[in-house]
């Protein structure tokens, strides 16, 4: 059995996962990078279709500075992504070319793969459809609706006034070259509508509508592969709003819980939601649906890639999705006639977060007809894993110490179609699942002063985690000001997440007082956590206020036992073993130099191998066996570089990557 280590140096970026139509070995059981299981970050290959596993690092591997090649690991078959077909990747339709969302999520390229199909349907939970509407297609017998005014149940979700249904349901699944208007995102996605909401109505404080969304939430989990998508919230003017914290709401809570975790025969159900159009003067993480732990929370960029001036920051945020705010609005349906936003059957200026958010349930009707079998919890991942950074000049932009980046105004970045299916195509549902560890409650006296960060030291948690998903913090501060108060939550790594910011005092509606509430912050994901060192930091404008309570709940992975690999036996050459280096060393590197330092390195394991082939030592073994060993084992480095600097090209590496100055790529 060979045993040696390659000396990779600072490897970043290198993810095989993102490869298009190349192989991944979908099941390891072990990917060991300097004692550490590094599998859920590094991926591992088979080169040779015989026992060799390469682990390679990314920038996210703690503590890995090189990397192992060692055999007897097992591993199913690699899976190769099929060749997309010929000539499926257009939108012939009229309005496609002015459909810019579509080309800037690269909804096209995905289109080689999937559809949307017949494995996903996407219910736009919303004012109603407009079922007449030539560029929709709606599924009649599974759509229903609600009285607003009852409570009733309709059958039809069916309205001529359905203005804000009818143009978010084209975003999600227009009708392709059925030469009228555009395409959706995902095309061929079955829509079933919800008709929910009414105008003039404040759904947030409309009881019939909550019973209506639990119940319709309840059907919705026995229609199959359904992606629910909500362009709706609680009113924008800076309150604590959403089911987490009233007591109407606390059924609204337990039915989101419960599709969650049981639609999609328990696979996970699907929410979607818009993260809120109140921009700097309000915070979606103070919106119980949008920062809700089972939803999927999107905001807003225009074509210019930036935020837009509406969508709200919020730690909960997990994904960005194009709409207006740029130059451009949203090519969608319209009202027929001259109802509606535009004259026409069809309108160019949709937006907000409401347009984002049905761009997102496209990509996911995308992923889950590729991959029916996929958790809610791997569909959050891949959309996360696979979103492109965009302008990470800007400040709020942080980068946490398992490397990922993360913006309460960007979450993970631009959703970007293409990547996600791709990722979805090859990906390794775990083996493990998640569990959530929660801090003992604190209860003091915090005073707040004027412009002052005051720190509190959270209780130990009821465990340690290796991998942290999402986080969340029940708050309860008195404080008549809701929106005079900051927070910050503080990892035991150092990484800051800002949860909510002070809201300008031209703000009319910050509220009277401070409600209670459970916030979220996505900004810790992949760091590990012992069970001490988080801390809460908060502080106001005026000094009439004091935090008395807090609990801290983390979700991710738990320990566990790595299994190491069988004792190797002595290398065969001295591992060249590099001296660690921080990660940021240089925070201009190129991509070229990476790859530079790769190859060096490769080129060095070549050459030691063929050395240790050709003029080995001679008491060594000679054996055909041995001397076959050696020869496949040479093969297969020479393959694997010929992978990499062949195989790839610098805009695959980099096109997620675009619009990072100076940042190496990890
Ligand atoms: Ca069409
Ligand atoms: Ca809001
Ligand atoms: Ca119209």
């Amino acid at each position: 059995m060979w045993w040696f280590v390659l000396a990779f140096g600072t490897l970043h970026h290198v993810s095989l996962r993102q490869r298009h139509h190349g192989c991944e070995c979908v099941s390891i059981d072990q990917c060991i990078s300097n004692g550490v299981d590094v599998a859920p970050f590094c991926g591992c290959m088979d080169i040779s279709g015989e026992d060799y596993v390469i682990c390679y690092t990314t920038g996210a591997c703690p503590g890995s500075f090189s990397s192992t090649v060692y055999t007897g690991a097992t591993f199913r078959p690699c899976e190769y992504l099929p060749p997309p077909p010929p000539h499926q990747n257009a939108c012939n339709d009229p309005l496609f070319t002015t459909q810019w969302h579509l080309e800037r999520i690269r909804a096209p390229d995905a289109w080689s793969y999937t559809t949307g199909g017949t494995l996903s349907s996407i219910a736009i939970v919303d004012d109603g459809l407009q079922y007449t509407h030539g560029d929709l297609r709606v599924d009649v017998g599974r759509s229903f609706g609600w009285n607003a005014s009852t409570g009733r149940r309709l059958s039809t979700a069916h309205s001529s006034n359905a203005i804000h249904g009818t143009a978010t349901a084209g975003v999600a699944t227009a009708i392709r070259d059925n030469l009228r208007g555009g395409c959706g995102v995902a095309w061929d996605a079955t829509l079933i509508g919800v008709r929910l909401l009414t105008h003039g109505a404040s759904p947030a404080d409309n009881v019939f509508m909550s019973e209506s969304f639990v119940s319709s939430l309840s059907e919705l989990a026995t229609l199959g592969n359904v992606i629910v998508s909500n362009s709706w919230g609680p009113p924008d003017d800076g309150r604590v709003d959403g089911p987490m914290h009233r007591d109407l709401y606390s059924e609204v809570d337990a039915a989101m819980h419960s599709f969650y975790n049981s639609a999609r025969n328990g696979l996970g159900g699907i929410l979607v939601f818009a993260n809120g159009n109140g921009g700097r003067f309000d915070n979606s993480n103070d919106d119980g649906f949008a920062s809700h732990p089972t939803t999927i929370a999107v905001g807003a960029v225009g074509d210019d890639n930036r935020r837009t001036q509406y969508t709200e920051p919020g730690a909960c945020v997990d994904v960005v999705a194009p709409s207006d705010g740029g130059i451009r609005g949203i090519v969608t349906t319209d009202l027929i006639g001259d109802s509606g936003y535009a004259s026409g059957n069809f309108t160019n200026a949709f937006g907000g977060t409401s347009a984002s958010a049905p761009v997102v349930s496209g990509v996911i009707a995308l992923i889950l007809d590729a991959r029916p079998d996929l958790r809610a919890v791997d569909v959050r991942h891949i959309l996360i894993e696979t979103a492109r950074l965009v302008h990470v000049d800007e400040v709020n932009w942080v980068r946490n110490s398992a490397g990922r980046w993360f913006s309460p105004w960007y979450g993970f970045g631009v959703v970007d179609a293409h990547s996600a299916v791709s990722k979805a195509l090859v990906w390794r549902v775990p083996v493990e699942s998640q569990e959530e560890v929660c801090s003992d409650n604190w209860f003091g006296y915090l005073g707040l002063n004027d412009w002052e960060w005051r720190r509190v030291s959270i209780p130990s948690l009821g465990g340690t985690l290796r991998f942290i998903d999402r986080v969340s913090i029940f708050v309860d501060v008195v404080h008549p000001w809701r929106g005079d108060v900051a927070m910050r939550l503080i990892s035991p790594s150092g990484t800051i997440s800002q949860l909510t910011f002070e809201v300008p005092n031209s703000v009319p509606l910050r509220d009277t007082s401070f409600v209670p509430h459970t916030y979220h912050s996505n900004a810790f994901y992949m760091e590990s956590s012992g069970s001490n060192g988080w801390m809460m930091d908060f502080r106001d404008v005026t000094s009439r206020g004091r935090v008395r309570r807090l609990r801290l709940c983390i979700l991710g992975t738990p320990p566990r036992e790595v299994p190491l690999p069988s004792a190797p036996p002595p290398p065969r050459f001295t591992p060249h073993s590099p001296s660690p280096q921080p990660e940021d060393t240089d925070p201009t590197p190129t991509r070229i130099s990476a790859w530079v330092s790769v190859g060096s390195s490769l080129v060095l394991a070549c050459c030691l191998l063929l050395f240790t082939c050709c003029i080995g030592p001679e008491e060594e073994e000679d054996d055909a066996e041995e001397d076959d060993r050696r020869r496949r084992m040479s093969q297969a480095v020479v393959a694997f570089a010929r992978f990499f600097f062949l195989g790839r090209s610098e805009e695959e590496v980099g096109e997620r990557y675009d619009n990072v100055p100076g940042r190496s790529i990890s």
